[in-house]
Parts: structure tokens; sequence; C-alpha cells
């Protein structure tokens, strides 16, 4: 038998109809590039720190579909010179108009390529930084690595209309070394990140360098194991899901599927479609729109840091091109993304986000006791991924979707630890040791993901549930009741919420205007996980600056500008923006289209184990139909083939 020949009258597979939601292209960066230059308003050497689809509204989108062609805009975020001070653009790509122009002084983009180089360019030259170094024993500098943070905002008048970064040292042995294994521990730089110039050195004290190479790599963790047998996911028929552009469905999933510079992915029109065509929206749009990592330790070294690594790094701009049979293992289907480099130029990330399908066990199963017949049905989940470094830190965020209608989204938290050299034998306050000479502090990791829902319709409600056991009396003689208490959230303020797991609280998201087979309103609901929130004093610099994080649940008006929970740009800033902003007016929150913002992550008290490298850890949350369906919505799967 031979594999049939390609036939020749077959026609090239036609181009999906352009869509507002599709991701942005090189053609596009270089085209909204050169007419923001051709209008000779930015100088020569001005920097791009964002490029990105000016995304439609929700009224916009509704235009769309009622026929009505949108613009395609392209907002870009320039840096003019080296201050603090931005300029907005919005170019509109059909004749290449700049139709936006917003001076914005004192805001600092995410911190940029180029003043992390110059950063460390700038401090290696320094004296005072040499002699630091030359203080510890350390003559080759080349062995040293310097790593750039956000500074944060500590009322340094010094730093003022500046773009700040505060450096760490960390000494290699040889150029492939772990160099978080030996921290320079004491020397703290302060430098003009836009101008190259060191601000200060400070040197807290000599701690001798940690004497364990502290390496993940293979060469130096053998023998490796080499009894795991292979293990392949094959999918002899192909996958179920289609894509077509950006356009994915699966099931009766519908979703498109985007990479912005700061959130990374995005999903768009994330829908069900019911047997009869009809789409039922679920969300209109989901990202982590922020997220931050507070450290917990007091001491000088390390009480600075907290780095938001949406706003003042970018999970788009730190993409991870993904590897088959590394980072995916089975039928894998990538997309890649378009940033555009500070200096106006497109970049492909090939495989920037990776969707697979994958067995998720058992999904619902019941064996007749009377009849002895076994019913059961398979699981699976439709994966669409992507995973960003972030300096030491390296971040998987995983949206799941699944057959009976269930939405999670897992990160996984992996990569290595941020480290403070200790005395050999020694102990520390507010951090682990982890090795000999080696601690981590306590801190967190807190993310927001902006769920702007629609679930079955643009209007919804959020209503908090929780359970309680109910008091001994006449209607509950036995003691056994358990109340269920609903609440509805019906402004900004009575709707920020923290988890509470001894009651189950949870937050249904309800369409009040559309009702199931039962009559009752339609709706999913948003389950958290055991989660922490901020634990940093609210007056501290932190509490301010990630007030998103002092709560688990906010909910919003839809707002198109309202986007980023600590605002749009937090480096630096000194706090108070964004939710916390958005939310002391107190809006209603009935009868409007909502947002809905959930705040999750870990406490991280660091382990022996996850050094040298962190196995990962998990968090997240689940979106669970909750009347969105009359009944379980898996019924129609047909029982496996080949159970034996
Ligand atoms: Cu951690």
């Amino acid at each position: 038998m031979t594999d049939p020949a390609p036939q020749a009258t077959q026609s090239p597979p036609t181009p999906p109809a352009p869509h507002p939601h599709d991701p942005l292209t090189a053609d596009e960066v270089t085209r909204s590039v050169a007419a923001v230059r051709a209008d000779g308003r930015l100088p020569e050497g001005s920097l791009f720190a964002t490029v990105e689809v000016a995304e439609p509204t929700r009224a916009e989108m509704a235009d769309f579909r009622a026929g009505t062609p949108l613009e395609r805009t392209i907002r870009i975020v320039a840096l003019p010179g080296p201050g603090a001070s931005v300029v907005e653009i919005e170019v509109r790509l059909s004749d290449g108009a700049v139709v936006g122009w917003t001076e914005r002084d004192d805001v600092r983009p995410a911190l940029l390529y180029d003043d992390a180089y110059r950063s460390i360019l700038a401090l290696k030259e320094h004296p005072d930084w040499q002699a630091a170094m030359v203080r510890r024993g350390i003559t080759d500098f080349e062995q040293v690595q310097i790593d750039p943070w956000p500074t944060g905002s500590f009322d340094n008048p010094a730093e003022e209309g500046r773009r700040i970064t505060r450096c760490l040292s960390y000494w290699r042995q040889d150029p492939s070394d772990n160099g978080y294994a030996r921290p320079v521990e004491g020397v703290l730089a302060t430098v003009d990140a836009a101008r190259g110039e060191v601000l200060e050195v400070v040197d807290h004290g000599l701690v001798p360098l940690a004497p364990e190479r502290g390496s993940y790599l293979p060469e130096h963790n053998g023998p490796l194991r080499t009894d795991l047998r292979a293990l392949e996911i094959t999918q002899p028929d192909g996958v179920s899901f289609t894509l077509e552009g950006n356009l994915l469905t699966w099931q009766h999933f519908t979703l498109r599927v985007s990479v912005t510079p700061l959130e990374g992915l995005v999903l768009h029109d994330v829908g069900w479609v019911d047997d009869d065509g009809t789409t039922r929206t679920i969300l209109h749009r989901a990202a982590v729109s922020e997220m931050v990592v507070p450290y917990g330790d007091p001491d000088p070294m390390h009480n600075w840091k907290n780095a938001f690594d949406v706003g003042e790094w970018g999970l788009g701009r730190m993409l991870n091109s993904l590897t088959l049979g590394c980072d995916c293992l089975g039928e894998i289907t990538y997309l890649d993304a378009v940033v555009a480099s500070e200096h106006g130029h497109p970049h492909v990330v090939e495989h920037a986000v990776c969707i697979h399908e994958e067995d998720y066990g058992i999904l619902w199963k019941h064996t007749d006791m009377n009849t002895g017949r076994a019913e059961v049905r398979r699981s699976r989940r439709l994966v669409v991924s992507f995973f960003a470094t972030v300096g030491n830190y390296d971040y998987g965020f995983f949206w799941y979707f699944y057959l009976d209608g269930t939405i999670q989204l897992e990160a996984k938290l992996t990569g290595i630890m941020s480290t403070k050299g200790i005395p050999e034998g020694g102990t520390a306050d507010h951090a682990s040791v982890i090795a000999p000479g080696l601690a981590a502090p306590v801190h967190q990791h807190l993310f927001c993901t902006r769920l702007d829902v629609a679930v079955d319709g643009p209007v919804n409600e959020v209503l908090e549930v929780a359970f309680a056991g109910e008091e001994r009396g006449p209607d509950n003689p036995l003691g056994n009741a358990i109340g269920r208490r609903v609440t509805r959230l019906a402004t900004e303020q009575a709707a920020r919420r923290d988890v509470d797991a001894a009651s189950s609280r949870h937050w249904r998201i309800v369409n009040p205007g559309r009702t199931n087979g039962l009559g009752q309103p339609v709706a999913y609901k948003l389950v958290p996980s055991a989660t922490p929130t901020l634990l940093a004093h609210p007056d501290s610099s932190v509490g301010r600056r990630a007030g998103f994080a002092r709560h688990n649940l906010w909910v919003t008006p839809y707002r198109p500008d309202e986007r980023r929970p600590a605002g749009d740009y937090p480096n630096q800033h000194t706090g108070g923006a964004g939710l916390p902003e958005w939310t002391a007016a107190d809006r209603s929150l009935v009868d409007e289209e909502i947002v809905v913002w959930h705040t999750f992550g870990v406490t991280h008290n660091p382990r022996p184990e996850d050094w040298p490298v962190m196995p990962v850890e998990y968090c997240g949350f689940h979106l669970v139909a909750a009347g969105f369906f009359d009944r379980n919505p898996a019924l129609d799967l047909a029982p496996p083939d080949h159970c034996h």
C-alpha cells in the first residue's frame, strides 16, 4: 500500500477573515513604527516600550458583530528621552495616521532591556562597585552576574524623574554557573538606568561566598536515572481541536488567543456553542493582568524587593520559545507571537503559545450496585499555555478547558529562588537556609487575573455564597442544618472580598436576565483555591503599590481603560493606582457589564528541596458552570471503546 499522491487540483486553504482580535503582525509593527517616525514629533533615539493592538471595546465589538468593519489601531508607548516621561501613541493602520498622542510625565514603562544593559555596564565600570568586589576577593569582574531590578518607590528624592534600577551581584565560577548560588551579599547599587549613571553603591558588610556551586545541570548531577521507560502520547487520528488563525474551537468551546507585551497570553470571546450552533458567551476577555512578588525579609539588602512581573517586566516580553518533547508532550500545535523590540523592530517568538489536549482521568462514573453495570467517561482537557522567564523565576500559565464546561487557570512557579548569602552554619530570620551559607527570604507570589465576564450575555452580577452550620431549634432539631448565605455584591466596596475556606466561600457570576431550564439565573462560579492575600503592611510601599493583592476578589463596572489592577505604570509608582483608586468611588455593580478581578497565589516558605531549582508549585482557580446548563452537559460523551 502506498500513500495517496497529493491532489494537484486541491486549492490552497483560504486564509481566515481578518478579525479585531487577530494577533499583532510583524508588518503592523513595522508600519505603525514607521508612521510614528514619519510624524516627526519623537526625537531621534526614542525607544519603544510596547507596541500592541489597541483592542476594541465591548461596544465596538458589538458593532463589529452587527456588521460594521472596525479600524485596526496600534497602541505604542514610546520613551522620548532618558527621563520618566512616556508618549502614548495610537496609529490607525488603514492610512497610517497618528490618531492619538498623549504625553505623560512621571510614569515609567516596564524595565527596558536597553536600560538593564546600561545599568550592568555602568556598574561594572564604577570604582565603588569594583572596590566592593575586590574587598570580597573578586578581581575578575567578568565572573560577576548583575541583576538589575525595578527599584520600587521609597520616597528617595534622588530617584525623581529618573528611570532607576537597583542591582544585585552574583558570582559565577564559569559562564554556565548558577549565579544565585553565590550572591555577593552586602553590595547594593542604585543606577539611573536610562543615563547609565551609578547613583549609589552601598556595602552592608562582608559575608563569605557560599561554598557550593548549586548547579542544576545534568553534567553536575549524575549519575542520572536510567530506569524511566518511554512514555509516549499519541493521537493516531489527530487532535480534536481546530485552529483557524487564532480562533480555537474544541468540543463546545470557542475562543480566540493572542499575546500582549505585558500580560502575555490573552483569551478573547470564550464561549460555549450549543448543539444548535448558538454561541453562549462566558468571558469577553481573560488574562493575568498584574502580579507582585513581595519579599518578606527586613534585611536592607532585600526589604525593597517587590517585583511586579507584569507591569515592571512584561510576561509577553519574556515569552519562552517552547520545544516539543520538553515543554510540551504529545500532539502539539503552537502559535508564534510577534513582539516589538525597543528599537521598533518586529521580532517573532516561535512556539510562544502551546495548544494541546490531555487525558485527565475520569470525568464521571457510576456502577449500578443492582446490575453491576458500570458507566465511565474519560475526562479530557484542552490546554492553552505559555511560559515566561523573569530573571531568576520562571512562570507557566496554563488555561484548561474541560468537557463539562469547566475553565481553570493554573500558574506554575518554577526556576530559581532569589537568594541571600549568610555565614556558613548560621541561621536567617524571615528566610530559610536552603544550602550551606545560603538562604532564601520568605516571599509571596500574587497574581491578579482580570476576568472580563459575559456569562450568557453582557450584563452580569456577582453573588457571594457561603455556608454555616445553623443553631439548633424547632426548625433544626438535630442540628444538622447547613445554612447557605447568598449575598449580592452590589457595589465595589462590598465586592472587595477574601477567601474563607471554612465556609466554602465562592462567587457566582450570574446573568440575572437569563434563566436555565429550571428557571434559575444562569451562572458560572469562581471557585478560589486556599490562597493568601498580601501580608505586607497596608502602609508599606508595596502595600500601597500592590493594593490589588490585599483582597482576593474585586468587581468593577466594565471600563475599557481600566485594564491593569496596579495601574498602567507600576514601575516606581508611589501606589494607590488601579483597583484601589477606581473602587474608591464605590460604583454600582447592578445592571452593569462587570469585570471580576481575582488575586491568587502562594506564600513561599523556601525549602531545601526548592534548591537549586524549584519543582513546580501550582496555584490558580476554577470557573465552574453552576446553573449555566440544565444537567450534566457531558452525558453525550460516548463510552470509551477500548475498555478491557
Ligand atoms: Cu517563590
